[in-house]
């Protein structure tokens, strides 16, 4: 049995800039992008939130909605200096720590001994580091896998924590609404409200097969979702080779433009899954189609950095070979090992896999 911890750092990067900045405490604030640049929010603080602000909304909606909101314009890398330092808190405990962005990260303290071996006390031990030395509050969540320890970390958010222990867990999921499933967004939650799917209970009385007729790929994961299951490893920060993001759409997409338009998502995405990797260097992007009929290419091209044009010139190449509707779309970035990582690509021939 495994113990797995979520840490989700709380409204991030509005937390740093109020804590360098008191006078900001207890008003609306955001970080992000201009109106007049048409920017959008990175995040935003409680305050806010309570006025409908939300992430990645355009900043000029987000001041209609709160015209007295306070904007401030992204520091990335005091953010990035700050996360460094709270994975080496983590590091104390374990080294298995896969971070998902900047603020967020799972680590396996199975086989950690301090504190009694207890996930719980080291959940809350490493809270408190985190907070008597940078004056930030972190929720996290405590279970047996990925999954439900992300779910748990968002129950007693903010500055708190909930545990999962496995002899909860069919008592847990059986009550889990849908719209709680990390991938379950505002389409597939209003589709599966559509089929009276409203918690993991309603999911389990349907088939691996009508899941995967209904969802696609992301059925299979829902099938095991629903039941508390969940075997993904915590993939070590140090050996990862590639990052990847990808959507599976519930409804096909039927052609290259609907394709290339969301690509831009995508790479969004993609940027801040990268975020805790800036010590490795990229060795080439790669792009992933699933076709209607299960059908699965990719195309790969050399470079060193996240390319947009590159991108979309990946999703032409792959895209033309069987014009088919697509039901899955995926950016990648393969990385050079430690070993070679001297000397620069120059080249940025595309090479077709
Ligand atoms: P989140 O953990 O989603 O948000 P948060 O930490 O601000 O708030 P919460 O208390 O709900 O956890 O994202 C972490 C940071 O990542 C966030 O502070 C800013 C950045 N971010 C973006 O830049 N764009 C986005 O669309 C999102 C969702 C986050
Ligand atoms: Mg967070």
């Amino acid at each position: 049995m495994r113990k797995i911890i979520h840490i989700d750092m709380d409204c991030f990067y509005a937390a740093i800039e109020m804590r360098d900045n008191p006078s900001l405490v207890g008003k609306p604030i955001a970080v992000g992008g201009t109106r007049e640049r048409r920017g959008v929010l990175c995040t935003s603080n409680y305050e806010a939130r309570k006025y409908g602000v939300r992430s990645a909304m355009p900043t000029a909606h987000a001041l209609q909605l709160c015209p007295q909101l306070i904007l401030l314009p992204v520091d990335m890398a005091k953010y990035k200096a700050v996360a460094l330092k709270i994975r080496e808190i983590f590091s104390n405990y374990t080294d298995i720590i896969e971070p998902l962005s900047l603020d967020e990260a799972y680590l396996d303290v199975t086989h950690c001994q301090q504190l009694q071996g207890s996930a719980t006390k080291i959940a809350t031990a490493i809270r408190e580091q985190i907070f008597k030395e940078h004056q930030l509050t972190a929720s996290a969540g405590i279970a047996p896998n990925k999954f439900l320890a992300k779910v748990a970390s968002d129950w007693h958010k903010p500055n708190g924590q909930y545990v999962i222990t496995p002899k909860q867990v069919d008592e847990f999921i059986v009550q889990l609404p849908v719209t709680k499933i990390p991938g379950v967004g505002k389409v597939t939650a209003k589709k599966m409200h559509d089929m009276s799917l409203h918690t993991c209970a309603d999911l389990q009385k349907l088939s691996l097969e009508q899941l995967t007729e209904q969802f696609g790929l992301f059925g299979q994961k829902l099938f095991n979702y629903c039941r508390g299951i969940d075997n993904r490893e915590v993939e070590n920060l140090r050996i990862r080779k590639s990052v990847s993001v990808e959507e599976t759409f519930i409804n096909d997409l039927t052609n290259l433009t609907s394709c290339m338009n969301k690509l831009p998502t995508l790479l969004n995405q993609l940027n801040q899954r990268l975020q805790p990797y800036t010590d490795k260097i990229i060795k080439n992007q790669f792009i992933k189609i699933k076709f209607n009929n299960f059908t699965q290419t990719t195309a790969e091209c050399i470079s060193s950095d996240l390319n947009a044009d590159l991108y979309q010139q990946l999703c032409q190449i792959a895209y033309q070979r069987y014009q088919l509707p697509v039901r899955l779309l995926g950016l990648g970035v393969h990385f050079r090992d430690k070993n070679n990582a001297q000397g620069h690509v120059e080249q940025l021939s595309l090479n077709i896999a």
